[in-house]
């Protein structure tokens, strides 16, 4: 059975290039998801603590593991959410994940955005879901959190580490105060957000992009990215469906994508890959440079939103209280 293209991270470690996403799929869902997509070859799974489904990821996986995959040949990704983003804070989170995953290791360790959060109970904190109350923690600076998950790489519970959601200055910063680059960048990137600067700056670096939400989402009720007339005009003509078009655009790109389903029939045709033409790459591409996609940002993670990192005045280096260094 193929199990897709495997792409070499500046690490000499592997990871496959097309992955399960797991996010925002439902409790009850996801344990099946994971199971559909390793039988259909899938060997690259992304979690992630504030998903709040790892348990279940973790159940599919002691039905599979050894049974049809060994634990070794497949690519386990989780990240640090945060709230935990304090140095001390930072093993106990990992353990936590663990044992959500019941894997004694993960492949690949992300900081899952640039932005502290107080510890406490919750993933968020108290009345975060009101606009502009998000209490952020001005203390623990990225680079404090980035030390300190360079520091997991000692313990053998992570093979590789990486950032998630960084941009350009994120990444300077701490590899200017720390010398360690981020092995990865997990981004959310599709012919609506496509990205370029970034993409291209992690490209120079040698740091390898994984793009998350890799067919759009609708999260905004805008119009679906898989109903844009350039993706069914692509799909339509080349016998393919809308969605393994949206794959295929970010595999040209040369990264991982990540795209997420629950359903048995879209977890197998999203792995069985087409080819596009860098004529039809061109057309699909278009999309992001017709629309004003800066700003079509998901708002599920509203506290995280609304610090903005996208916008214009990041653009010019605010920072909005997230402390760099
Ligand atoms: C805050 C979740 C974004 C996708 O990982």
């Amino acid at each position: 059975m193929s199990h897709g293209k495997i792409l070499t991270l500046s690490n000499g470690k592997t990871v496959p290039q097309i992955g399960l996403g797991t996010w925002l799929s439902k409790p009850h869902e996801v344990e099946h998801a994971v199971e559909w997509a390793v039988q259909a070859g899938y060997r690259h799974l992304d979690c992630a603590m504030v998903y709040e489904n790892q348990d279940e990821v973790g159940a599919a996986l002691k039905k599979v593991i050894p049974s049809i995959v060994k634990r070794e040949d497949l690519f386990i990704t989780s990240k640090l959410w945060n709230k935990s983003h304090q140095p001390d804070q930072v093993e106990r989170e990992l353990d936590e994940t663990l044992a959500q995953l019941g894997t004694d290791y993960l492949d690949l360790y992300l900081v899952h955005w640039p932005v502290a959060f107080p510890p406490g109970k919750g993933l968020f904190p108290p009345d975060s879901a009101k606009p502009g109350h998000v209490e952020l923690d001005t203390e623990t600076s990225l680079v404090d959190t980035w030390r300190a998950v360079v520091k997991l790489l000692d313990t053998g519970k992570v093979r590789t580490i990486g950032v998630s959601n960084f941009t350009i200055d994120h990444i300077k910063g701490i590899v200017a105060a720390t010398g360690v680059k981020p092995t990865v960048n997990q981004i959310e990137a599709h012919p609506l957000l496509p990205q370029d600067d970034l993409v291209e700056y992690c490209k120079a670096e040698g740091i390898h992009l994984t793009a998350y939400s890799p067919l759009g989402n609708n999260l905004l009720g805008k119009t679906k990215l898989v109903d844009y007339p350039a993706v069914t005009e692509v799909a339509k003509r080349l016998g393919a469906s809308t969605a393994q078009v949206l794959v295929a655009w970010g595999v040209y790109r040369g990264y991982s994508v990540i795209p997420k389903s629950v359903q048995q029939d879209r977890i197998i045709s999203n792995f069985q890959q087409i080819e596009l033409s860098k004529e039809d790459y061109d057309k699909i591409s278009e999309i992001g440079h017709q629309a004003h996609t800066r700003f079509n940002i998901p708002f599920t993670y509203k506290p995280v939103w609304d610090i903005n990192l996208f916008d214009e005045e990041v653009e010019k280096g605010a920072t909005h209280g997230v402390k760099i260094h």
